[in-house]
């Protein structure tokens, strides 16, 4: 069965592969010390991209609207300016997020906690856009395609996700042309990409191409990436919105290569951000024994209805080994757990983040 961003298996090993080493230089996760802007800079916001960045022509750019619906158009890059613009800050997370460290470890972009940003995003609702080109009573999903090709689980393909149409027709779904007041990059989907709040990032089409309506649950290659499963070959649950997760700015300061911290005894700010696309995050709990015992953080408003909330926590730093542990809960009832929720593809591993620090 395919694994999803990358090669397939699962490792046999503790050591990385060249091949996930090649997939790791070219998507990059966001520095932890980046928790401390409520929007990433770009350039700091985490990067997943299958395939190749495509090369793309702003002035020539069409994305059409097409399949179950009676009016079929296209539009370019202005058109979609020209429409009513939003502008917010969304937390976005890759899905295999924590995959590195399930053991065994699935053979794929070997995230560690930082496949995480958020940034401020511009566009304008995708709803209007579908009800001028109003689907058919047989619409059920829409197909959004991106302009990338490659080879996937051995199957050549477009990348190309589906949402069904209440979770498309929502009106935070945009169509994104800007980040951060700036027209978007090339590798986070210039000149034109889906964007859906509260989602893992698989599902933000970048580079978008095509919508297309379809009367069938669509089935491409990147749906049944995307499911929980235990073994290949399972039917397993399709993967959707983001679990709970808090992560710490690591204190201190590191060490080269171990990147184990090390700081001065007495009172000091731990401080993080924490957020969940299921539900509000309603509570933060920072343990400094490994997790025996646990106290609250103080939880900060989000930065905007979906995006992540920052939080601090007052700890008196006593000389000697520590292990800081940061977990996070949310109103749909998930909490982060402290052990692995292992699966094949390596997906939504929100297990809690752990912090070893020397304390001088
Ligand atoms: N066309 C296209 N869209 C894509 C991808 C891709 O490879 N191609 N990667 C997806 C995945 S898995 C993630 S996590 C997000 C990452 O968005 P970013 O690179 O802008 O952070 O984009 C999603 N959209
Ligand atoms: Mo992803």
């Amino acid at each position: 069965m395919a694994n999803s961003e990358g090669p397939v298996g699962i490792a046999t090993t503790d050591e990385i592969t060249l091949e996930e080493l090649q997939l790791a230089a070219r998507n990059h996760g966001m520095p932890l010390e980046g928790l401390r802007y409520d929007v990433t800079p770009i350039g700091m916001h985490y990067l997943l991209t299958h395939f190749d960045i495509p090369e793309a022509d702003e002035a020539s750019w069409i994305v059409s609207i097409g399949g179950r619906v009676r009016r079929p158009f296209v539009f370019s890059v202005d058109d979609v300016r020209s429409r009513p613009v939003v502008t917010m800050p969304v937390t976005m997370e890759c899905a295999g997020n924590g995959r590195a460290r399930l053991h065994p470890r699935p053979i794929s972009q070997p995230w560690l906690s930082e496949a995480i940003g958020t940034a401020e995003w511009t566009g304008t609702p995708l709803r209007p856009l579908l009800e001028e080109a109003s689907l058919e009573d047989d619409a059920v999903e829409l197909v959004f395609t991106g302009a990338d090709h490659g080879v996937q689980g051995g199957i050549e393909q477009d990348y190309e996700r589906s949402l069904s149409i209440p979770d498309a027709m929502r009106d935070e779904v945009l169509l994104a042309y800007a980040i951060n007041g700036q027209p978007l990059p090339p590798q986070h989907g210039f000149p034109v990409r889906l964007l859906v709040p509260g989602w893992y990032g698989m599902t933000s089409v970048k580079w978008l191409r095509r919508i297309t309506a379809v009367s069938e649950p669509f089935e491409g290659f990147q749906m049944d990436a995307y499911r929980l499963r235990q073994e290949a070959g399972d039917e397993g649950v399709a993967i959707t919105r983001m679990l709970p997760r808090a992560l710490m700015i690591p204190p201190g300061f590191p060490e080269f290569f171990e990147r184990k911290r090390i700081l001065d005894a007495g009172p000091t700010i731990l401080e993080g951000r924490a957020w969940s696309g299921s539900g509000t995050v309603t509570r933060v709990e920072v343990s400094a024994d490994g997790g025996v015992s646990w106290a609250d953080a103080a939880l900060e408003p989000s930065v905007g209805p979906h995006a992540w909330h920052r939080w601090t926590f007052g700890w008196t730093a006593t000389p000697g080994e520590h292990e800081l542990v940061v977990r996070a809960a949310d109103d749909a009832g998930d909490v982060q757990p402290l052990d692995q929720r292992w699966n094949h593809h390596g997906l939504t591993n929100n297990m809690a983040q752990r912090v070893a620090a020397t304390v001088r």
